[in-house]
């Protein structure tokens, strides 16, 4: 899975990517320019199987990031590289100033997010126009794509992003190759000044979240990247410190997690021992294949054991012998903790 983080400039995205990645501040990662990095999902259930299966290797699941400057202000819009660089992910990050800038310029989060979401808005109204042009001039205005279309158009003419809409699967599928940026779930990330680091977000940016079909959290992102830089026997004195439980980065995968609805299924083996994240509902196929696309081509069964059945009877052949451990069909739609054995042909 892929997060954009997104926003005007200035607004901490490189700091918040830093702090994040743990890469260091004023570290390799420079500002103004297109970041790649990753963060490991931390979850116990893999640490027991790791015990269990004492593998080469133990994976955590990753939710990679990419850092992409932001516009100057409004009106100014992402620019090419930026775009391209924003094809690809899952979902965006808005980073909106939650503290006064350098220059003495009050924060005004709730606005930023307004503003930068009619960019979003206008990207994809741009989109849509010309395509139904075109399919005007062609004589396609009866086809269903015209129609889905001129939905499309409705919404986004009175300035609303489209992930506020419901979508059919099939329509869903339609629309995937448009590239529409209003569409992508948003999650908006408020950077408070320091002594609002453990507070909720401002309710005005609550209310605009809600408003345009998006998650809300808030956190410092100059304390974070402290935080990242200090040794973990450390961290716990100086996140209470600050009326903190945890580092912002757990509370920001919840939350990601939760937007992009996100589940972690497991392999296990002599050789790894691995979490992997899926959507929720996926079935068994569609997971295998955020494996490898030919477990997805050649799926034939799945093997399946729940995390919890497995640590509770201590073995696959407990398991098996309990009905526990099951075969499954191209139908079965794959749990949160769910152990995979995909058994495939290509
Ligand atoms: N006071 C305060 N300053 C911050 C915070 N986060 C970032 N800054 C400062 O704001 C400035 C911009 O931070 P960046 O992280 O580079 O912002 P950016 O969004 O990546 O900016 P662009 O890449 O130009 O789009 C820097 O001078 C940071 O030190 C914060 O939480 N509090
Ligand atoms: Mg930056």
């Amino acid at each position: 899975m892929k997060a954009g983080l997104v926003g005007y400039a200035q607004s901490g995205k490189t700091t918040l990517f830093n702090a994040l990645t743990g890469l260091r501040k004023g570290g390799p990662v420079a500002r103004g320019q297109v970041n790649l990095g990753a963060i490991k999902v931390p979850d116990k259930r893999v640490e027991a199987l790791a015990a269990i299966f004492k593998p080469k290797k133990t994976t955590l699941a990753e939710m990679r990031f990419v850092d992409v400057p932001g516009p100057a202000g409004k009106g100014s819009g992402l620019d090419a590289e930026a775009l391209r660089a924003l094809a690809e992910v899952d979902a965006f990050c808005l980073v909106v100033r939650g503290f006064a800038a350098a220059d003495g310029t009050p924060a005004e989060p709730a606005r930023e997010l307004y503003d930068f979401d009619a960019e979003l808005v206008l990207h994809d109204l741009a989109i849509v126009e010309k395509r139904l042009d075109r399919l005007r001039k062609e004589q396609h205005k009866g086809t269903g794509e015209y129609h889905e279309l001129e939905r499309v158009h409705a919404q986004i003419d009175q300035g609303r992003p489209l992930r506020a809409m419901s979508w059919s699967e099939a329509e869903g599928k339609e629309l995937a190759h448009f590239g529409f940026l209003s569409r992508q779930p948003l999650l908006v990330v408020v950077n408070v000044p320091e002594e609002a680091a453990a507070a909720p977000p401002p309710p005005e940016v609550e209310v605009a979240a809600r408003d345009r079909g998006a998650e809300v959290l808030s956190l410092c992102a100059a304390v974070e990247a402290d935080i990242a830089e200090l040794n973990p026997a450390e961290q716990p004195e100086f996140l209470q410190s600050l009326g903190l439980s945890e580092p912002a980065r757990a509370r920001f995968l919840r939350a990601a997690y939760r937007l992009l609805d996100l589940i972690s299924f497991f392999t296990v083996g002599e050789d790894e021992v691995r979490a992997w994240p899926t959507r929720r509902g996926d079935r068994a196929p569609r997971a295998a294949g955020r494996i490898h696309s030919d477990l997805e081509r050649g799926f034939i069964r799945a093997e399946v054991v729940h995390y919890d059945d497995f640590i509770a009877l201590g073995s696959e052949s407990k398991a098996r012998h309990e009905g526990k451990l099951r075969l499954e069909g191209k139908e079965y739609v794959v749990k949160d903790g769910d152990i995979l054995n995909i058994r495939f042909a290509v």
